[in-house]
């Protein structure tokens, strides 16, 4: 497959300044009338031939300025028209089959609805057009179909006029006064009902809100609907941004590739980041829905009013509103938690990515299929370099800075580096060298040396960039650290420091301290780094409880229990050793465990312990299972240990009734954590409780969170648990995707049994996204499943692989990275792993989106 480069980038030939889309809608069949007025683009090269996208599409017509022309010829999937004039008007006709597209890339049915997804590259499924993100129009859109099965018409913009057909059809027209990329167009035809609400920007416009989805839903929009409400509001504050049109709609749909899709005016949404109640919805859910609503709702200016030039470009868009709604979850709820998760995600997608045969910088250079750059690097570790530019900046500089940008850009295609520059300008930075991160990949790791003569302390820092493919050689890049020293004696620190390390390696030096001081480095993450620095147990549970960073509290626990897991794997701890470790451990959970100052919410991320996978990337080579057995083992020392505290706790958070306020959260969050350990420690004592709050439980955080465990146990609750939850939830498909995945994740002994099982159920299919993903890549996330030591789990997901390639590419393809880590996994697994890499290479027919991934995993 050819390989697309970003230095190759050329403006394109023509322009597109308005097209008109006609659609005569059926299930089965859709025809599409395409008007495109053309013209030269003054900027692009004198070429005469129009290039149309196409992808498995037939012309039916090809006519030019109202003539049937046979001046056109296909070249591979693409449609190329000679033109002689300046302008002109183009008008294609093609044909599709929604019921057909399994791939759910263009126009689809999904439960007898129509709907369209065209990021990146679906709008030539639909018609021809140059599908490129510079290209921007206007679009007025018709559609007609049969009243009965599609009673609601919907696209972009604002609806202009409707009327009734013959035999039953009815129209609608809809027109986007916003010149747009073809990616963002979206048609939605179907019978569906809506939860309507005004909202009114700060300019006086009054908007009307709709979530549209299937009859019987309505009751479970309202958060989605909040959520919304307050990201419009949350926008003009901390952006000053506004919303533009007069309506705004968001259509939940079941059958999706990802979580949801920002097109102008009409969001369309995997159901599982609209719907919530909370019989059915855990609290992580409630906050997942904020989130992605808040994500794509900002995208109306950070990627529809300033969209992206080409694809390589993605991060302008996606980095920036990934710490849009970042911020704006902070906002809505606990700043420290969120913090603290969303370097949970970092840790657990993108160092992995970052240190493996898939490592890209945030700005690619090449692809071969762009789906496969929807990336944690590109989206998460995007928004970390843009959160960078504002910790340097400070919050109100960083605000004159993106107002520049918004201002500079409004309306245009831009790139990463007209981003940069707005910010250097409007926040007066000069970001010559933090450039790089942008342009190089892997994570770099800073190694601190501590020294102390006089009353001088002393930070070595040394900055080292990994090799990643095609970049064997780095440059230093700016990390700005915060830092904060606390004296032994008072406990206390003299105030918090930004440094910046800007060259491979520097001193700093730090004065008034009579005893070496104790370092909290990196404070909130202020940098996207591994910091390798060799630390007490001492100084660490010290930190954990006295910080007054609460990401830097959470990071010394995780530095005490990381230090000590990878010390035990790796076969260096002697039995004394273990035991002062595990009792550093003890201590430092025990203080968690009964500090009044901590609120339940912060006491359980506290209370959660580094995963697999992070704990993994701390070592060369890893046996993923052995991590695995060193922290359960520590799970159950923990569990035993603190039994007394942890049942108390327990008890208390166990007392706390339901509501959807941050204490009531907390102590289901704590609950959760406790029971985990306490099950941990005595599997009797955990069924009994896991069993008791299942039976009792009033919400889905907590029934969940008592499945998990008793998923992992064996014995009669266990199975009472599982055919309860089955029975009670039969027909919701997002808790029933949850009865899947909770199996598919557990512990359990029998754990892979279990999941071929269940590939086998009558619910279970891999045409629906959400399914195949709720068995298969929660097993394949699955240390013990994954992992086992015989290759079965490496067999499943690589059978998988090719099984579900021919049915949707996209959705295939996010499986590869996980068999695509072998390098850095023990030498028996590994050649397992890349067997089953072998073995789906060899598959005749494979995608693009497969063989990418697959081949740089083989590499
Ligand atoms: N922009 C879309 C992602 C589309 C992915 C297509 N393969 C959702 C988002 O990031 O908001
Ligand atoms: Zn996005």
């Amino acid at each position: 497959p050819p390989v697309i480069r970003r230095e190759d980038y050329q403006p394109p030939a023509w322009l597109v300044p308005q097209i008109a889309l006609d659609f005569r809608l059926g299930i089965e069949e859709t025809r599409v009338t395409a008007r495109l007025s053309v013209r030269r683009n003054p900027a692009g090269s004198a070429a005469s031939t129009l290039h149309l996208n196409g992808d498995q599409l037939t012309p039916l017509a090809v006519r030019v300025d109202g003539e049937a022309v046979n001046d056109w010829r296909m070249d591979g999937a693409d449609l190329l028209v000679e033109l002689t004039g300046e302008a002109h008007e183009v008008e294609i006709e093609t044909s599709v089959n929604p019921a057909a597209n399994s791939q759910l890339m263009g126009l689809y049915a999904s439960n007898g609805m129509l709907c369209t997804q065209c990021e990146a590259e679906g709008f030539r499924r639909i018609t021809f057009f140059p599908d490129r993100p510079d290209v921007l129009s206007t679009y007025s859109v018709r559609m007609a179909g049969d009243k009965g099965q599609f009673p609601i018409l919907l696209s972009n913009g604002n609806c202009t006029a409707t009327g009734e057909g013959e035999d039953g059809t009815h129209w609608a027209e809809w027109h986007d006064p916003w010149p747009k990329p073809a990616y963002l167009f979206a048609l939605v035809a179907g019978d569906l009902v809506a939860n309507h609400a005004q909202f009114t920007t700060r300019s006086g416009r009054r908007v009307d809100l709709n979530i549209w989805v299937r009859s019987g839903d309505e009751q479970r929009t309202q958060h989605a609907m909040d959520s919304l409400i307050n990201s419009m509001k949350w926008d003009e504050e901390a952006f000053g941004r506004e919303y533009d049109l007069d309506l705004f709609n968001v259509v939940a749909v079941s059958d999706f590739n990802m979580g949801a899709m920002e097109n102008k005016g009409l969001n369309v949404f995997n159901t599982r980041y609209v719907l919530a109640e909370p019989e059915t919805a855990t609290d992580a859910d409630y906050d997942g829905i904020e989130s992605v609503i808040g994500h794509e709702y900002f995208h109306n200016w950070s990627g529809n009013r300033v969209t992206c030039r080409d694809w390589f470009q993605l991060s302008l868009k996606e980095g920036f509103t990934v710490l849009r709604d970042q911020l704006f979850s902070a906002d809505m709820g606990s700043e420290a938690v969120k913090r603290i998760e969303d370097v949970r995600v970092l840790r657990a997608a993108q160092f992995p990515e970052d240190s493996g045969p898939l490592a890209h910088p945030i700005r690619p250079d090449s692809y071969q299929e762009i789906s496969n750059f929807y990336t944690a690097t590109v989206y998460n570790k995007g928004a970390e370099v843009i959160r960078m530019m504002r910790t340097m900046a400070g919050p109100d500089r960083f605000r004159q800075g993106t107002d520049l940008y918004f201002d500079r850009h409004d309306g245009e295609a831009a790139t990463c580096e007209d981003f940069v520059k707005a910010i250097e300008d409007g926040a007066g930075l000069d970001l010559r060298q933090f450039r790089l991160w942008y342009a190089q990949a892997g994570t770099p790791q800073v190694a601190v040396e501590a020294s102390h003569e006089g009353d001088v302390a002393t930070l070595t820092l040394t900055q080292t960039i990994p090799a990643t493919p095609g970049q064997p050689e780095k440059q230093a890049v700016p990390i700005p650290l915060r830092i904060a020293l606390f004296d032994r004696d008072s406990g206390r620190h003299a105030g918090e420091r930004l440094i910046v390390l800007d060259t491979d390696s520097r001193s700093f030096a730090f004065e008034g301290f009579a005893r070496p001081p104790v370092v909290s480095i990196n404070r909130g993450f202020s940098a996207p780094v591994a910091i390798d620095m060799e630390r007490s147990n001492e100084d660490l549970v010290f930190l954990a409880a006295h910080d007054d960073d609460p990401f830097a509290r959470y990071e010394a626990m995780q530095s005490l229990v990381v230090q000590h897991l990878v010390a035990a794997v790796g076969g260096g701890l002697s039995e004394t050793a273990r035991a002062e470790g595990r009792k550093a451990i003890g201590q430092a959970f025990a203080a968690v465990l009964s500090d009044d100052g901590l609120d339940d919410l912060m006491r359980g991320e506290l209370m959660v312990l580094p995963g697999v996978a992070y704990l993994a990337e701390q070592v060369l080579v890893a046996d993923p299972a052995a991590i695995h057995e060193e922290r359960e083992g520590l799970k159950a020392w923990l569990g035993s240990e603190l039994a007394e505290s942890l049942v108390a706790l327990h008890d208390r958070v166990s007392g706390v009734p339901y509501s959807r306020d941050a204490a009531a959260r907390g102590a289901r969050k704590t609950k959760a954590q406790a029971l985990v350990l306490i099950a941990a420690g005595d599997p009797a004592e955990g069924a009994r409780r896991a069993i008791a709050q299942y039976r009792a439980a009033d919400n889905m955080t907590d029934r969940q969170s008592a499945l998990t465990v008793l998923c992992n146990l064996e014995g009669p609750e266990r199975e009472e648990a599982l055919a309860d939850f089955l029975r009670r939830y039969q027909g919701n498909a997002l808790v029933i995707d949850k009865w899947f995945a909770l199996q598919a994740g557990s512990f359990h002994p029998q754990v892979l049994q279990h999941i071929e099982a269940l590939s086998q159920h009558p619910e279970f299919t891999l045409n629906n996204p959400n399914r195949a993903r709720a068995l298969y890549m929660t097993a394949a996330v699955n240390p013990k499943a994954f992992h086992d030591a015989s290759g079965a789990g490496y067999r499943m997901i690589g059978e998988l692989i090719r099984k579900l390639d021919p049915i949707n590419p996209q959705t295939t393809a996010r499986f590869v990275p996980q068999l695509g880590r072998w390098r850095r996994i023990e030498p028996a697994r590994a050649a397992m792993m890349r067997a089953e890499l072998e073995k789906i290479a060899a598959q005749p027919g494979l995608s693009r989106d497969v063989r990418e991934q697959v081949s740089k995993s083989l590499g």
